[in-house]
């Protein structure tokens, strides 16, 4: 938490998007995070994202656990909805807000602790239940904000800073996304801007769970020789099985790309997600292949980034549950209560 106010004062000829607003009016506070913390370039990715893409502040709310990258929700969108809620309780916390008013965006900011160790169950059911939002995990192998312990994404074998080896095997949570049945899920590297910003653009488009795994050096506790969540190691070992373009449903699509090394992915509302081919037999939406080749490439030590696996067909949970288009906070008690003759008549058939 910092109490540290960003001047509001901004150049008047700053650019201006759709919707009225310059790239200032997406930030927050100052952040306190240390400098050169992946974590706060993730916050410019946010930003750059939600400016480009005409979002109204008013109609997003971003909720998080605890941990430092839980504190950035801080530090962007300071107009928009905001609930830093308990440790590893952010899915259920969302899930409950979404069911009550499907209109807005759904931004959920954790961490590989928060996640993948005390909120792991949590995050499990949100997937599972496909509840539309956009769930970025900001992975540095590490409990950063209580002074680096390994977290259950730690690589077996890597080092603490102290030279320690860590004996267990990591939770890894692309994978699990995919077993549980998340419909958009992406790997991408808080330093690697290009493919971050395109990346969530098209989950904020996609309708359903949307994940994405940031690797997100932590420079105080996990940037060393021997860490796999350094900026180093990942530069080294990242292999993107393809690039991205996000082209918003108003916009022209111009077709630049060679045939056979392009896909397009055509979302729900119409915008597209037009996939460079990097690794050419890489098709993102065949999910079990998806899971093999992460398996295979992971085991060759590589951190395999990019739009992995999508359904652009996908239901979000309010399809499931069949309920009404009207946010359910916008009904009214007659609407939402069906009297008692109606309950009588319930309790009466189960009788
Ligand atoms: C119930 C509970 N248990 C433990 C803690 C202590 N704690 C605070 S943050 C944290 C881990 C944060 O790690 P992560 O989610 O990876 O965030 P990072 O700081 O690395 O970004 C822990 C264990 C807590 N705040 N609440
Ligand atoms: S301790 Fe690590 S995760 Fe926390 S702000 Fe510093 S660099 Fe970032
Ligand atoms: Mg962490």
């Amino acid at each position: 938490m910092t109490y540290l106010v960003k001047p509001k004062l901004h150049h008047p000829t700053l650019a201006r998007n759709e919707a009225g607003y310059t790239r200032r009016d997406y930030e927050g506070k100052i952040s306190t995070l240390c400098a050169g913390c992946g974590h706060d370039s993730i916050s410019a990715a946010i930003i750059q994202a939600c400016w480009e893409l005409d979002i109204q502040p008013h109609k997003v709310a971003k909720l998080s656990g605890i941990g430092c990258s839980s504190k950035t929700p801080d530090y962007f969108l300071g107009n928009s909805h905001g609930f830093n809620s308990v440790h590893g309780r952010m899915p259920s916390v969302l899930t409950g807000a979404n069911l009550a008013n499907r209109d807005l965006l759904y931004l959920g900011v954790s961490g590989d602790g928060d996640s993948a160790s005390i909120g792991l169950g949590q995050f499990a059911h949100s997937m599972r239940r496909g509840v539309n939002m956009v769930y970025i995990v900001e992975n540095n192998g590490v409990y950063g904000l209580t002074k680096g312990q390994f977290s259950a994404t730690a690589d077996k074998g890597s080092k603490s800073k102290r030279g320690v080896a860590n004996t267990d095997e990591p939770l890894d949570m692309i994978g699990l996304a995919l077993l549980l049945g998340a419909t958009f899920v992406a790997r991408s590297f808080s330093g690697d801007k290009t493919q971050l910003v395109p990346l969530i653009k098209g989950a904020i488009q996609h309708r359903g769970a949307a994940f994405i795994d940031v690797i997100s050096p932590c420079v105080a506790f996990n940037n060393h020789p021997g860490s796999t969540k350094s900026y180093e190691y990942v530069r080294e070992h990242n292999e993107a099985v393809n690039r991205l373009d996000f082209i918003a449903e108003r916009d022209e699509i111009t077709a630049d790309y060679a045939a056979g090394t392009m896909i397009e992915v055509v979302q729900h509302d119409g915008s597209v997600v037009r996939l460079r081919k990097l690794a050419l037999d890489y098709d993102p939406t065949d999910r079990i292949k998806v899971m093999n080749y992460l398996q295979e490439r992971g085991a060759a030590g590589e951190v395999v980034t990019g739009l992995l696996y999508v359904d652009p067909q996908a239901e979000d949970l309010h399809e499931n549950l069949n309920t009404v288009e009207t946010p359910l906070n916008q009904l009214s008690e007659r609407e939402l209560c069906p009297g008692s003759v109606a309950l009588e008549r319930i309790n009466a058939s189960l009788r």
